[in-house]
């Protein structure tokens, strides 16, 4: 999967085309450069700004584009009006999506679009735009819409998109309050995605969101989607934003985590399985994965909501966090205790005909009964879980494919389906499903 960033070098390493790079290969896709400016820039202190001549720009877009296959394309830092003509006339006509990242200037004061290129930026480059990822300072500047609060932030959504953009993300760091809210408006609709305010500046946060989306659209992904992605990968880069230098953090890209990968693929297919509402109980469905030699709740990764049915369809509800769930994480404890293979379970709807499918197939079936549960730890949510699931994996010589119980009073009878990994537990439950 190839994608292409078009935008200014920044030898301190956090943004403009280094910091793509590295977001880029975060996402596992290939990243391609076309460099309009060359800055000289540290971690406190912006020096000077080399354009890149238009025919070198030119020549670089060229020999990528007429190469590679590309899936989509971020542009940043274009500077100079040279540049601005010529990626217009190389892309204008492109069916390439273009995310747009519109920066001006740097966060340590240098200027990353001319003020004499400012009009033509807003003439020729903002309506080939797929989507546009302003900040709200940079909202406001192409909108002329001052932004103080959500309405404001639409409003100036509604009027760059007005001016050719196709769909407007506004970045909500900039407005004050516990939670930062970013703002789209994809065709004529507005979603908005908050989380936690993390109180801490970063260099090259904003790059990351622009690449991260892009990333995302390259893959496939939808914009809603891909939107949430890029809000939670440059929350996570600015959380783990390091001091390199002497002077601000610079924003650090995240090794996708392969656990949190795998798990979030096996909860779209599980959702996209015709029929598993059938399959999901009145408390509703987690889904876990955990790390290798798991040995408490924190290393298994868990819906911190749950797979809930509406009707005959079926959706995640909150995010995937370690620690997230308690009972299938304890269940997958417990089993991963005896069998360290098994890192992976869901919980499904008690179904005679499911356990009878399950043993058709030769799968390996146990049970426990939760009024046997001794006194000391009955009645203790959690605890019950590692009791029975651990009661019922010590009788195993190999580890189990389902363990369940027929429920007690005022509980509802369960099934725990497990894998080696989360795609192992689907191929199960397609099986006896
Ligand atoms: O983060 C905006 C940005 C983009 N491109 C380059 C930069 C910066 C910020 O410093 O240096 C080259």
């Amino acid at each position: 999967m190839n994608v292409l960033t078009i935008a200014g070098s920044d030898p301190s390493g956090g943004a403009g085309i280094q910091g793509d790079l590295k977001t880029f290969a975060s996402f596992g896709v290939y990243g391609l450069t076309a460099i309009t400016a060359l800055t000289s820039q540290s971690s406190s202190k912006f020096v000077r700004t080399d354009a890149v001549a238009a025919g070198m720009i030119r020549s670089q877009i060229r020999a990528v584009i007429s190469d590679f296959k590309i899936e989509a394309i971020k542009i940043g830092m274009l500077y100079a009006r040279g540049a601005i003509k010529t990626v217009h006339r190389e892309l204008k006509g492109s069916k390439i999506p273009i995310v747009l990242d519109p920066v001006f200037r740097s966060s340590t004061g240098g200027i990353l679009l001319r003020d004499d290129a400012f009009e033509l930026f807003t003439k020729l480059i903002v309506p080939i735009a797929f989507v546009i990822t302003p900040n709200i300072p940079e909202a406001e500047r192409i909108s002329k819409v001052r932004i103080r609060s959500i309405g404001d932030a639409k409003k100036a959504a509604l009027k760059i998109q007005s001016m050719g953009a196709r769909n407007v993300v506004i970045k909500g760091g900039h407005m004050d309050g516990p939670t930062v809210t970013d703002l789209l408006l994809e065709g004529g609709q507005f979603s908005a995605f908050s989380q936690k305010r993390l109180e801490r500046e970063s260099h090259g946060g904003g790059c990351l969101f622009s690449a991260a989306l892009c990333a995302g659209l390259a893959k496939g992904t939808s914009l809603v989607e891909a939107a949430r992605l890029a809000q939670r990968a440059s929350a996570g880069s600015i959380r783990r934003a390091g001091k390199f230098g002497r002077g601000f953090a610079i924003a650090v890209q995240g090794n996708p985590d392969p656990v949190e990968k795998s798990l979030l693929s096996a909860i779209r297919r599980f959702c996209a399985i015709e029929g598993v509402y059938k399959h999901i109980p009145e408390v509703q469905t987690n889904f876990v994965y955990s790390r290798p030699f798991p040995s408490k709740p924190s290393d298994v990764l868990g819906l911190e909501g749950r797979i809930v049915r509406a009707g005959t369809s079926v959706q995640p509800v909150g995010e995937v966090k370690y620690g997230g769930s308690r009972h299938v994480a304890n269940a997958v404890l417990a089993v991963a205790k005896r069998f360290p293979s098994i890192r992976s379970a869901i919980n499904i709807r008690f179904d005679e005909e499911t356990i009878s499918r399950a043993a058709a197939k030769k799968f390996r079936i146990s049970t426990y009964e939760r009024r046997m549960e001794p006194r000391a730890s009955a009645g203790t949510e959690g605890r019950t879980v590692t009791w029975g699931v651990g009661t019922a994996v010590s009788k195993m010589k190999n580890p189990p494919d389902v363990i369940y119980h027929r429920g007690a009073q005022g509980k509802e009878p369960m099934i725990l389906l497990f894998g080696r990994n989360p795609s192992d537990v689907i191929s199960k439950l397609v099986r006896i499903t």
